[in-house]
Order: structure tokens, then sequence, then C-alpha cells
């Protein structure tokens, strides 16, 4: 392979595996960026946690509480804990409808506006100690541990910083030491987590106290609780919010951000939700901030019997696939239970056939046999008899970082290439849908990029069969 800007540098450093199995493009782009200083050891990636998290694609988020027995989405913090009693949960359930769904990891609220703590803490009465579930000696957090262990699921908890409940809220100094101390009960009883989920959601507390919460602090517990674990906010520091609750990622989406557009949580203007959507090319972008999406499959974050009939369908979850994990983010689709502490056959249904569809769709690559040689710009896919298809998944291999910025991707009809889609950023995986076109000869060129391109991989499916 020659360098177009002579630049002598070492290949087999830059690409450490055999050569069919990358590209390398783009440095010219880099060159008129600026950029050419970010060769591969000062380009962001992510840490190996980053790394398996983003393999994962999807989680279940989980939000249950006493909002699932008063029917609201934003407890007030007086709910009597005695309305608290889902006498049928079961979280292996949870985990199962999670499995049924290809959703690799969960995060269950441990405790959400309204204070009331889905574990007995100690540090305050406002918790399923004081329900009659479980004769006032369960423990929800312990069980969604359990279970999701049992299942082969990566555990999150979800903890909110607003606390309607606690008195201390509003007096800083105070609530921070009272938040901590939770914060250490979730981190430390429980074993490893994956996520911890920080909301930014920051109330007025009582008299209209302005409660400052303490991130630095909350981030070093974190590290030196749960060294693993991926810390989410609207600010990362390890994963970013997508910028809406509607489980849409931007078009570009760079897994890199620059950190001083998003600098704490809660904030919100456009130029912020602009940088949560996109992220920014490495560069700009000087971390590895990948981005989850959150969104729910009813209307409401908690159960609610009236949204009963508005649970999405199979095919609206397929939607969010496409427009989170098809765009490089990460899909969190919360799946509340009910007041029995179950999830609801109808979400169950539409979890299983969101999964049948994708083993449908994505279970076989088309291109699986094909033969692939590295282009000019890319990669061609070469096979002995024609596919047909109209979607393709594109990859970086992003243990590398993400460099690609232009692709288009071309498929031989008749004697001649034919652009059939295009399109920015890959990174951990892009789908694009085309037309249904039958071909033996596909490429996907790179044509723009800001730094070396490995690609992860080139798969062909169809969808619409
Ligand atoms: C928001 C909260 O206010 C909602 O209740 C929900 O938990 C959502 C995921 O985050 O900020």
């Amino acid at each position: 392979m020659t360098d177009p800007l002579n630049l002598n540098l070492d290949l087999d450093l830059l690409f450490p595996l055999p050569r069919r199995d990358f590209l390398r493009l783009g440095v010219a782009t880099l060159a008129t960026r600026g950029l050419l200083p970010l060769l591969q050891s000062d380009r962001p990636v992510p840490s190996p946690q980053q790394l398996r998290w983003q393999q994962w694609e999807m989680g279940m988020f989980i939000h249950f509480g006493v909002n699932t027995f008063t029917g609201k989405e934003w407890g007030d913090g007086i709910e009597d804990p005695a309305i608290f009693n889902p006498v049928h949960l079961d979280a292996r359930q949870w985990m199962r409808a999670a499995r049924s769904a290809g959703l690799r990891y969960a995060v269950l609220t441990a405790k959400h506006h309204d204070g009331f703590c889905l574990w007995p803490s100690k540090v305050t009465e406002h918790s399923v100690k004081h329900s009659p579930w479980r004769g006032g000696e369960g423990d929800v957090v312990r069980e969604f541990i359990d279970a999701a262990r049992e299942e082969g699921i990566g555990a999150g908890l979800y903890l909110s910083p607003w606390d309607r409940n606690a008195p201390s809220y509003g007096d800083t100094p105070r609530y921070n030491d009272f938040y901590i101390d939770q914060l250490t009960e979730l981190l430390g009883w429980y074993g490893p987590l994956v996520e911890v989920w920080f909301d930014g959601a920051n109330g007025e507390g009582a008299g209209g106290r302005r409660q400052v919460y303490d991130w630095p602090r909350i981030h070093r517990t974190v590290r030196r609780l749960q060294p693993d674990a991926l810390i989410f906010s609207d600010a990362g520091p390890d994963i970013r919010w997508i910028g809406n609750e509607r489980g849409i990622a931007g078009d570009p989406n760079w897994c890199t951000v620059n950190p001083d557009r998003v600098p704490e949580p809660g904030l919100s203007s456009p130029e912020i939700i602009d940088a949560l959507q996109h992220g920014d090319p490495p560069g700009e972008g000087t971390v590895w901030r990948p981005g989850e999406a959150p969104v729910s499959i009813r209307p409401g974050w908690f159960w609610r019997e009236s949204e009963n009939e508005e649970v999405k369908n199979p095919d609206e979850l397929l939607e969010l696939y496409y427009t989170c994990v098809g765009r490089n983010a990460n899909l969190l689709l919360n799946v509340p239970p009910t007041r029995d502490g179950l999830i609801a056959d109808r979400d169950m249904k539409s979890l299983q056939e969101f999964g049948v569809t994708q083993g449908k769709i994505f279970g076989h690559d088309l291109a699986a046999g094909a033969f692939r040689h590295t282009i000019k710009e890319g990669v061609e896919l070469e096979s002995s008899s024609p596919i047909e298809f109209d979607t393709v998944v594109l990859r970086e291999d992003i243990s590398e970082g993400q460099s690609v910025s232009r692709f288009v991707v071309d498929a031989m009809l008749g004697e001649r290439w034919r652009e059939v889609a295009e399109g920015m950023t890959f990174g951990r995986s892009r789908i694009v849908r085309c037309e249904r076109v039958r071909a033996r000869r596909v490429r996907v060129r790179a044509v723009e990029s800001v730094g070396p391109v490995r690609i992860g991989g080139v798969g062909l499916y169809l969808w619409q069969t």
C-alpha cells in the first residue's frame, strides 16, 4: 500500500492486522484539517469497558418504584412506602425479557426523583424496608442484580441526584454527604456494576433552595468503588446522553466529543443538544464518550394501565434499532414492570418479536462467503453468485478510534458501478437501508476521513422480504 503523502508512516504500526483487514484512507483530509499529529497514538480510543459496552449495542432500562403504584411520572416524595407491594416480582422474568430482545445489559432505577429506595438504605427510612413487600425484608436491587448475573446480563443502577424526599436536599453539603452515602451502599453492597446512570435533573429543594451536586466527588466515589463501571450522564465522563428521549442519534455521530461543549449534566441549550447528538470528530473531540439513547417502550417511563394500548410494536422497536444502533449509539430501551412486579404480556410480546425480527434480518450476513479485498478508498466484496440486499451494516474497528466522515456504497449493476447508499460516520456500526438490488460485486468507499481508517466489518442483509 502506498502512502499518498509520502509520510513514511510505519504502516505495520498503524495497522497491525493483515492488510486485507484494514484500509488506510484520508491522509489528505488529515493534512487539510491540521490533524496530522493526531496519528494512532494520540487519537481518542475506547477503554476496554467502553468497547465491550458498545459491542453490547442495547440495554434495558427499568423504571420501577412508587410511581408504578401512583401512576405519576415524577413522584413528589411524600408517597407512603406502604403502597409499594409488587407481590409477584420476578426479576428473572425481566432478564428473560431483555434476552429475548437482544438487550445485553440493564439499568434499574434504584431511586427516582421521589427518593424512594428500592434497597434497604441505612441512611433513609423512605425505602422498601417500610413497605409490605416481602414483609419489609425485600431488596429489589439485590434481586435485580442476582437475576442479571444468572442470565448473563450486565447490571447497572440509576440513582437520581434529585431527591424530593430527603429533608437535606437543597442544603448542599449535607445532601451531598447523604447522596454519597447512598451511592456508597449501592456501589459497595452488590458486586460489580457495568454502568452507573446519573440523571441531570436538579429541582428545587424546600423553600426554593438550590442543590449543587458535587460531580467530582460523585465520580471519584464510582472510580474508587467500581473501577470497571462506566459513568453515564449528559456530560459523561464515560457515556454521554444522546440529547433526546426519543431514541434518535445524530447523523453524523462521533464517539468523540469536545468536553468543553457539555461541561456538566443538566444543562440544556441548542448548542449542547447538538454536541450530544453528534459529538465532534477526533481532533476537536478529545475524549471518547459514546452516546446512549434512552427511550421508553411506552409513552411514560413508569408502567401505567392507561398506556397498555400504546406499547411500541416490533416494527417501531426495529426503527429505534436503526436510529440508535444503526447510527453508532447504544439503545437503552425502557421496559417498566407492572404493579405485580412483572413485565406485562404485551411488552413481552413486542420484545420477543423484536428479537425474532433481528434474527431474521441480521442473523445471517448474506455477504459472509464473499471474497473481500482492499481497493483504493475502501473494500470490495465479490461473491460467486448475486446477493440481493437492501441493508448494509458498516463498522470501523473502533478499538483504534473513529475516522470515517463520508462514505459511499456502490453495487455493480449490469456492467456499471451504481451508488446505492451514502452517508457520513460509521463508528461501531452504521446501518444504511437502500433500494433492493442484486449484485455480485459491492464496494464500500470511505471517501473522507479524519484519520487512518480500519474497517471492522461490512455486512449485507435483506430487510424487506
Ligand atoms: C429524566 C427523568 O426526569 C425521567 O423521569 C426519566 O428517568 C428519564 C430517563 O430521565 O431526566
